[in-house]
């Protein structure tokens, strides 16, 4: 029996190492929540709940998220049996609805507890346990500008880190974006998968002949090309067009999930354990898509180390990850607040092998992106 000792929460905001283009946004910073709980035997654990550009990419923000955890969530762990992870969560979600990115934080941050007690990583508590060491990473290209996006790919096709490129597009014609996919394609050749993803900016006439035109130009798949509560007009695209969609903000979870594989409505699935409720239901999202015949992608809310960790501890458990990850988020940012970043190389990231989410704070970088720090006299080389 494990009980609640300490929870904290708290936003940091980190920088990103360029302007980070989207249909909905533009990033020049990432916020995320993070979490600590202590439990009564002095065990620590870490986790965090991201999301993008505020309030413009889903129905939780950074301050939601905060205020969801505080005055909802943090009064019920005081009840229960913290060692019980999943009779946790399902406590939880009986008194709170939604608010996935905010029980993500938390479900994080009791596994890696649940890890550390057992002296094992996290990903050997999901299902069978981790089947993967590595796994392969996307870089999203989205400066906003053709060649500089061009010169961004060469340089990682050169440094080993990524052969797969996501390019954010919806924000112009659709032919001038299918223009700037063309010429990034043609650059790139074979040596690297190029993707788009379309965050919902399209109708489905514009998909139509989006989708069309991005198959000639040599794109491998078109991520959530159309709003995501739009399934039939999902599975008609599909329907029509053999490039395959890739569901993204349509799947919440795995309500969601059996939803579109029922209605055939994409061929590929971005599973984010933020946007499905945790590590958890990513998972059974994971298992509806094998059942179906749908190829799996690891997806990121762009989270930092942490929320990334819990990812790779969950992907690396996949029978198959067809689409490889795209856990690049830390990557984007100019600081960090762990003590150890994670390791990219030869095109796959790695996953943690210590116990739990195998991450730790570093408590002088996290004091200093503390939203609400209250000192200022802390100065970090280079920050
Ligand atoms: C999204 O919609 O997939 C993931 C990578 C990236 O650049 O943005 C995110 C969000
Ligand atoms: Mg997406």
């Amino acid at each position: 029996m494990a009980l609640l000792a300490k929870i904290d929460t708290f936003i940091i905001d980190l920088p990103t190492i360029r302007p980070h283009v989207l249909a909905m946004a533009t990033m020049h910073r990432q916020s995320m929540v993070l979490v600590r709980i202590t439990d009564s035997d002095g065990i620590e654990g870490i986790g965090e709940g991201t999301t993008i550009g505020g309030l413009s990419y889903g129905d939780e923000s950074p301050e939601g998220i905060k205020l969801a955890i505080d005055t909802y969530i943090a009064p019920l762990l005081e009840q229960v049996d913290l060692s019980r992870v999943g009779s946790v969560m399902a406590t939880i979600g009986k008194y709170v609805v939604s608010n996935h990115i905010a029980k993500c934080a938390v479900e994080s941050a009791l596994l890696d507890i649940a890890g550390k007690r057992l002296g094992v990583p996290a990903s050997e508590l999901i299902a069978g346990g981790r089947r993967r060491d590595s796994m392969p990473v996307a870089w999203t290209l989205a400066s906003g500008e053709t060649g500089t996006d061009i010169a961004e790919a060469e340089a990682m096709l050169e440094a080993r880190r990524h052969n797969i490129f996501k390019l954010k597009i919806g924000k112009r014609p659709v032919a001038a974006d299918v223009a700037h996919v063309g010429a990034i394609k043609a650059a790139l050749g074979d040596r690297a998968s190029v993707r788009v993803d379309v965050n919902q900016g399209w109708d489905e006439v514009q998909a139509d002949r989006g989708m069309a035109m991005l198959a000639d130009v040599g794109c491998d798949l078109v991520e959530q090309p159309i709003a995501r509560h739009a399934v039939a007009a999902m599975a008609r695209l599909s329907a029509r067009h053999a490039i395959p969609i890739m569901a993204d903000e349509a799947l919440h979870g795995p309500i969601d999930a059996f939803a579109i594989a029922a209605n055939a409505g994409a061929r590929i699935y971005a599973i984010k354990i933020a946007q499905s409720g945790g590590v958890f239901p990513a998972h059974a999202v994971g298992m509806i898509a094998d059942a179906a015949g749908i190829g799996l992608y690891g997806g990121t809310m762009l989270e930092g180390t942490v929320g990334t960790a819990a990812s790779a501890h969950l992907f690396a458990t996949f029978a198959q990850l067809q689409w490889g990850t795209e856990l690049f988020g830390p990557l984007l940012l100019t600081e960090d607040v762990v003590t150890e970043p994670l390791t990219y190389a030869d095109f796959e990231l790695r996953v943690p092998t210590s116990p739990g989410l195998g991450v730790a704070f570093d408590e002088d970088k996290l004091a200093h992106f503390r939203r609400d720090r209250t000192t200022s006299h802390h100065t970090l080389q280079g920050a």
